[in-house]
């Protein structure tokens, strides 16, 4: 029998024949995760500076939420909603109360949970609000990333996210982010319902608008009809330093709901870390009067709110509070930043850092269209430390939250020294 040596050269293949092409990932692959360190199929040990996208906060496989997991598989997986199990209900409980707001409409990817929350926003104007059949619009910001359906990328303006996949669906108008006064240009037409945002545009290379765009964003919703729509998809669970990114920079322990600086969303959106990143589990949170507009038949899915599902969540969100995901990302945050800047005195390569708790991102020194963030992340990815670029000359950084303040350090080293060896 021929012996076939499985190398990663042999999975890339793998992949590269039996699989779409929708991805190019960087030339690594994994085969085991535990806490901030991934290993591949050659045993060589790696830091994780992606977290999956924000999904992995908690760490890989943090015994906690695998238990949980496991646990629950073992014992009831799916029902449906066509019957009650005894899963959903405490989680439902948990999350509301976890979060500030009264009710909560379980899905399982971000994507999905955007659609529930459109879908919410419109009802809600209809049935509410007075507005007439088919003229709501909801306003989004250019460079945003919701999501992959079709009517998410309808309001994309990235070409590769958008080209070639309508016709396109209608009722969304795109305002620049973090121009207050452009919300207010639109918010005056009744017909204009509601305002969809990222805290912080990820996608976009993680961009943080002005300190109070958020807070200033929801009052006019509130001044002209529209509800406030926050897409916490990747910014939410402690990422940046606060429960939620629309929390701000309260020093509050924990307790969103009464921070001074708390903005709260008339829609929140979660996903990613809602499973610490073992399940897709996704969310959309909203007070009684207008989560009360679904009715039975109206929205759903097979998956969402599964028992699986729901005991992983509450063992993800337990985390971030037994582990103080919150305080460490802030803290860190700060480091890395400094840090960043530090390296950024000694050398042309890097023009920036940005960001906030641990969603940070490098501006690299060179255009979008070169290949000099992508080679950057090869050689770091070889000094043991996985990033991956976004439009073309940004690295977004963002491990995962459990990382220690010694491991940070570390993890800088490399940065640094892969930095100070590259050539362009
Ligand atoms: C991909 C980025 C991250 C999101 C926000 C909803 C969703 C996402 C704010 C949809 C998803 C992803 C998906 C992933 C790349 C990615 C991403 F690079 F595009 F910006 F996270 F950094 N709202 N973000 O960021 O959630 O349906 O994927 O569960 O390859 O599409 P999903």
């Amino acid at each position: 029998m021929e012996t076939v040596l499985k190398d990663s050269q042999y999975y890339i293949e793998l992949e590269n024949k039996h699989g779409a092409h929708n991805y190019h990932p960087l030339p690594v692959v994994l085969e085991k995760g535990e806490g901030v360190f991934v290993w591949d199929v050659e045993g060589k040990k790696y830091y994780d500076f992606l977290s999956s996208y924000s999904a992995v906060n908690q760490g890989h496989s943090h015994p906690k939420i695998v238990q949980a997991l496991v646990d629950q598989a073992q014992t009831l997986a799916l029902t449906s909603r066509a019957f009650y199990n005894n899963a959903l209900g405490p989680y439902e409980k948990y999350v509301t109360n976890y979060f500030g707001l009264d009710k909560v409409l379980p899905m399982n990817t971000g994507a999905e949970a955007v659609e529930t929350a459109i879908k919410l926003c419109r009802k809600w104007a209809y049935e509410k609000n007075g507005i007439e059949e088919n003229q709501a619009v909801i306003v989004v910001c250019k460079g945003n990333f919701h999501g992959r359906t079709t009517t998410i990328i309808s309001f994309s303006d990235d070409d590769n996210a958008r080209d070639n996949f309508g016709p396109y669906t209608g009722g969304f108008v795109s305002i620049p982010y973090n121009d207050i006064d452009a919300l207010k240009k639109v918010a005056k037409d009744k017909n204009v319902i509601g305002f969809l945002v990222e805290p912080i545009q990820g996608e976009a290379g993680v961009y943080t608008p002005d300190e109070d765009f958020i807070a200033n964003a929801q009052a006019v919703c509130h001044a002209n009809g529209m509800l406030f729509i926050a897409d916490e998809v990747q910014t939410g669970i402690a990422r940046t330093g606060s429960l939620l990114a629309v929390c701000g920079n309260c020093t509050c322990e924990n307790k969103c709901e009464k921070q001074a600086t708390y903005t709260k969303p008339d829609i929140l959106i979660l996903g990613k870390a809602l499973s610490g990143g073992a399940y897709p589990v996704s969310a959309v949170l909203a007070d009684n009067e207008i989560m009360e507009v679904i009715k039975p038949g109206q929205h759903g899915s097979t998956f969402g709110g599964n028992p699986i599902a729901a005991k992983v969540a509450i063992a993800a969100l337990e985390v971030v509070n037994d582990e103080n995901l919150i305080q460490n990302a802030r803290k860190l945050g700060h480091l890395f930043r400094k840090e960043m800047n530090r390296i950024i005195a000694k050398t042309d390569l890097i023009v920036k850092v940005r960001g906030k708790g641990l969603l940070n991102a490098i501006i690299i020194n060179d255009s979008p269209e070169s290949d000099t963030a992508w080679n950057l992340c090869v050689a770091m990815k070889n000094n043991g430390l996985l990033a991956k670029p976004t439009h073309g000359n940004i690295i977004r950084f963002a491990p995962p939250l459990v990382i220690t303040e010694e491991q940070l350090l570390d993890c800088v080293a490399i940065i640094e020294k892969t930095v100070l060896e590259f050539e362009k």
